[in-house]
């Protein structure tokens, strides 16, 4: 499967450009490391972004959590994303019907399709949440064509989460539909072998997991996450390691997110074989 390639060779054989930008990144910075820098001022947001910036690939946000959120704040992203080479991905996890996403992804209040390369969204509403926003990020009059996609809310790392079954399955099903703007999952493991009666692998298929809920110094936390480490992210078939509070948190942001480079590289090195 896919996972057991190396990135430079996703990239080159890949149809969305996105994913080739993306891997990429990961290689020339041998970083596959994506920081979920959850502070809530853009200040802190900002340093972060600056001060880790080299050692990533991807930086998530959740940009509704700032409280003081301004033009300035996606202008201030925009540039440090150019400045250390790494991607943006706005975790605003959609999740209604089509025609309300589609205004809560392209205008709005935040303008995420302005600023983000890469978005995400729950399939609770079923294949039309997928389907609207390829619509919006397909459209001739879309101004960011080829630099922007969806990945799908596969699975989730909150103890009882529901996401799972035919939530999953579904999941792969509705990338397969659209996979001129879904590049992946955000996910556990590896879906690539999944299956429905609907749809069915093809040759060329190469969606990229991300995998949250990773941390080198704890197992949990006390509102039902859970986590585990590069290492294991990666061996389960994480192609992007996602990581909050192991990194930001840590006493030395700096030093953690070197740490998590590292080990995540690492892993990656010995799951293809290099
Ligand atoms: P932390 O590493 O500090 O636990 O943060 C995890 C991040 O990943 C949070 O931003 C959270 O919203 C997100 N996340 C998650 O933890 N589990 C999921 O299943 C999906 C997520 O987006």
């Amino acid at each position: 499967s896919s996972s057991k390639l190396p990135y430079g060779v996703r990239a080159k054989n890949h149809p969305n450009i996105l994913v080739r930008k993306l891997f990429a990144i990961a290689e020339a910075k041998k970083t596959n490391v994506t920081v979920s820098a959850d502070v809530t001022t853009t200040k802190e947001l900002l340093d972060l972004a600056d001060q880790l910036g080299p050692y990533i690939a991807v930086l998530k946000t959740h940009i509704d959590i700032l409280s003081d959120f301004s033009p300035e704040t996606t202008t201030g992203l925009k540039h440090l994303a150019q400045k250390h080479n790494f991607l943006i991905f706005e975790d605003r996890k959609f999740i209604d019907i089509g025609n309300t996403v589609q205004k809560q992804y392209h205008g709005g209040a935040l303008r995420i399709s302005e600023w983000s390369h890469i978005i995400n969204c729950a399939i609770l509403p079923g294949e039309g949440i997928v389907q609207a926003l390829t619509q919006t990020a397909t459209a001739d009059d879309f101004p960011y064509g080829n630099e922007r996609g969806l990945l799908i809310l596969a699975e989730m790392t909150s103890k009882g989460s529901l996401a799972k079954g035919e939530y999953t399955t579904r999941s792969v099903d509705y990338a397969r539909r659209y996979k001129k703007f879904v590049m992946g999952f955000v996910c556990n493991r590896a879906l690539t072998e999944e299956q429905s009666t609907e749809t069915s692998k093809s040759e060329d298929e190469d969606f990229v997991v991300f995998t949250t809920g990773v941390n080198l110094a704890s197992a949990g936390d006390a509102l039902g996450q859970q986590y585990q480490t590069p290492q294991s992210a990666v061996a389960r078939g994480a192609d992007f390691i996602i990581s909050g509070r192991g990194i930001y948190a840590a006493p030395d942001p700096v030093e953690a997110v070197k740490r998590y480079q590292e080990q995540g590289w690492n892993a990656y090195l010995e799951r293809v074989g290099l």
